[in-house]
């Protein structure tokens, strides 16, 4: 039931001072190792002495991911090469890559922590474990791995693609737990539909989704369609990979492994920190990476802490799911518009597939937005007069649930591309 309960049921004292203590060394290593921080912290008048409690945290800088791309590739790293035993790196899509290493001790933490992880959401080393998260530069693959094998489940690193080879496997290995990005669970779902298999003739019982933003309306249908319960994980490159947030088996947000990462929520604009359960910008700050420290990393996704306690007995702190990024916000005619809204009601309306995509246009000075939706076959192909009611419906939601009224257009089934790794949802036709 649980990984390691001594750290993740810990009291809150404890553990105030596990990260009080991990945290005055980080700054330490930090200040001594990284001229980039050595520069900032001087600058900023900061003596390692003076870092007496946890919120003194907050005279620490910040660190965003252009001072990533500033040092690239390895003008961050804490420790010299030869210490190094893994890197990775996330492409972005804009800008140069950013550059991540891993000591060995950084490994063992973060298998053992994907091993948290997947022990909450319900895994065990019985289990036959499908990763079709890419292997690769990205963290998702080789994370989940290494996670799942120190767990001592049966891995099969299939990688992200060749959705038919997916479903065979599936059916021949006995997998009984998938993991991927959640959009690539349902195209997976789509395609043994189409393939006439019956998921209930699977072994699959559990699925642990993450690497992007989805909602629990999407949840709810990757559930139906697959027979199983999915779990979200929550991670990122700059601070580790998968591994940092995962929820348990009631489902209803991210228990933080707090022991190793310590977060704060801030207001993206004032850059203070949010009222307690208000929604803002995660800040993380790593509390034991050695080659790769993080203090107060800029995430840009958007969240709240849940403090309340969970009935699984964690005293972990949760998130709640990343609602999106706060650069992946539009702004359209002056109202912020995340992804997510639009894939919540068009989840809520039956015949539309839960593919869709968002085209933003200029016309006249003025933003004009489409959404794309894919319909079953036979309202594509139904009278005019249906088609007709079928967008107004749409419409009138999405009115009510954004605030600004958009163009819905509707599609035939399997036009809009489909991703084997993170989906693109906004096709910003602005900046072209
Ligand atoms: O996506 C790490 C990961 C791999 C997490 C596999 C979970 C499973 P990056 O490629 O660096 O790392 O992208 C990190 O993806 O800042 C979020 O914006 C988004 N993201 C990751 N997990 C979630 C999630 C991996 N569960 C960026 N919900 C992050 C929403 C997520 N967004």
């Amino acid at each position: 039931m649980y990984w390691e309960p001594e750290r993740e049921c810990m009291s809150r004292e404890d553990l105030e001072q596990l990260q009080l203590e991990r945290l005055q060394s980080t700054v330490y290593r930090v200040g001594t190792h990284v001229p980039f921080y050595k520069k900032k912290f001087e600058s900023l008048k900061l003596n390692f002495e003076e870092l007496r409690s946890l919120d003194d945290l907050r005279r620490l800088p910040l660190t965003v991911k252009q001072d990533l791309r500033d040092n690239y590739p390895y003008g961050l790293f804490a420790v010299p090469l030869r210490d190094v035993v893994r890197v990775h790196s996330s492409s972005g899509t804009t800008g140069l890559a950013t550059v991540v290493g891993y000591s060995r001790n950084d490994i063992k933490n973060w298998s053992n922590l994907v091993a948290r992880i997947l022990t909450a959401a319900g895994v065990t080393k019985d289990d036959v474990i499908q990763i079709a998260f890419g292997y690769g530069l990205f963290t998702g693959g080789f994370g989940l791995h290494y996670g799942a094998e120190r767990l001592g489940a049966s891995v099969i690193p299939i990688s992200a693609g060749n959705t038919k080879r997916q479903i065979q496997i599936m059916q021949d290995f006995k997998t009984t737990a998938l993991v991927c990005t959640p959009s690539y669970a349902l195209v997976i779902a789509d395609t043994m539909m189409e393939m006439g298999i019956n998921p209930n003739g699977l072994s699959l019982r559990c699925g642990l989704f993450g690497a992007e933003p989805w909602s629990e309306a999407m949840r709810k249908e990757i559930n139906e369609k697959l027979g199983i319960v999915a779990t979200d994980n929550y991670g990122l490159s700059e601070v580790m990979g998968p591994g940092v947030a995962g929820e348990c088996q009631q489902c209803s947000g991210l228990h933080i492994n707090e022991d190793h990462f310590l977060l704060e929520v801030i207001d993206p604009e004032t850059l203070e920190p949010v009222a307690p359960g208000e929604v803002g910008e995660l800040v993380i700050t790593t509390l034991t990476k050695e080659a790769f420290p993080m203090i107060r990393y800029r995430t840009r996704d958007l969240t709240r802490l849940i403090t309340e306690p969970c009935p699984c007995g964690r005293t972990l702190t949760r998130m709640e799911r990343v609602m999106g990024r706060s650069d992946d916000m539009l702004i359209i005619k002056g109202v912020n518009v995340f992804p997510v809204q639009i894939e919540k009601v068009l989840f809520e309306i039956k015949g539309t597939e839960p593919h869709y995509q968002i085209v933003i246009e200029r016309e006249n000075h003025s933003d004009k937005v489409t959404v794309l939706v894919e319909v079953t076959e036979s309202i594509f192909f139904d009278q005019m007069k249906k088609q007709r009611r079928m967008v107004d419906n749409i419409k009138q939601r999405l009115a009510s649930e954004l605030g600004i009224g958009v163009h819905v257009k509707l599609v035939e089934e399997k036009t809009l591309e489909r991703t084997e790794g993170k989906a693109n949802r906004v096709i910003d036709k602005r900046k072209l």
